[in-house]
């Protein structure tokens, strides 16, 4: 009778250890504390009802990072930058191709005039052109030994000068310029001597103008003079033709 009671028991203890708090202490199959002589426990209870549900648990840990995401589409263009700096100079080039030959140019002697020419006899008509005749030098021929006259045939810028020996009689001479005096000179004689007189003076001279010496006046004062060795020379040459 006794194991019986205790296999009863046994099978019992599993429900009655989560159902301790029941509130149905008629229940409860903890024996008396006094002895157990005569005690005899009852038929077991049915099992409670389920409890309210529990408060939520706490966040879990943070799962590991994902995969790296396809690149975004390209932004658009940005505006333009500023001019930079100017570089250095680059090295000197290779020597170009020589050009063409120029055409021929004008030929030096169309601008060529000169003359020199000296007196051969003492000068005795006055008031015309005194006539040299001892010709040094008369290329061109734009000077006339037969009236004394110097033609200009390229318009520029004549030099003339003379040089005169004068014996006798004073000497005042000009010269002249189309028929007008433009430069003088003048000496008096010194007797028992020999004098010299000169002058020389830049003109500008256009085609057909004429220059010769001549003793001015009236006519007193011609004395100059020329023999084997004593001259009366007459100069002249262009010095810059006009540009045309
Ligand atoms: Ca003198």
């Amino acid at each position: 009778m006794l194991l019986l009671r205790a296999v009863l028991l046994l099978l019992a203890l599993p429900n009655s250890g989560q159902d301790i708090t029941n509130k149905e202490p008629g229940v409860l199959l903890s024996p008396p504390k006094e002895g157990c002589a005569g005690w005899m426990a009852g038929i077991p209870g049915h099992p409670g009802h389920n409890g309210t549900p529990g408060r939520d648990g706490r966040d879990g840990t943070p799962g590991e990072k994902g995969e790296k995401g396809d690149p975004g589409l390209i932004g658009p263009k940005g505006d333009t930058g500023e001019t930079g700096v100017t570089g250095v100079e680059g090295p000197r080039g290779f020597p170009g191709i020589p050009g063409r030959k120029g055409e021929p140019g004008e030929s030096a002697y169309v601008y060529r005039s000169a003359f020199s020419v000296g007196l051969e006899t003492r000068v005795t008509v006055p008031n015309v052109p005194i006539r040299f005749t001892k010709i040094f030098y008369n290329e061109q021929s734009h000077y006339d030994s037969s009236t004394g006259k110097f033609s200009c045939n390229i318009p520029g810028l004549y030099y003339f000068s003379y040089h005169i020996t004068v014996y006798m009689k004073d000497v005042k001479v000009s010269l002249f310029k189309k028929d007008k005096a433009v430069l003088f000179t003048h000496d008096q004689y010194q007797e028992k001597n020999v004098d010299q007189a000169s002058g020389s003076v830049l003109l500008h001279l256009e085609m057909g103008d004429q220059v010769w010496l001549q003793v001015y006046g009236d006519g007193e004062k011609n004395g100059l003079y020329a023999d084997n060795v004593n001259d009366c020379t007459f100069t002249g040459f262009l010095l810059y033709h006009d540009i045309q």
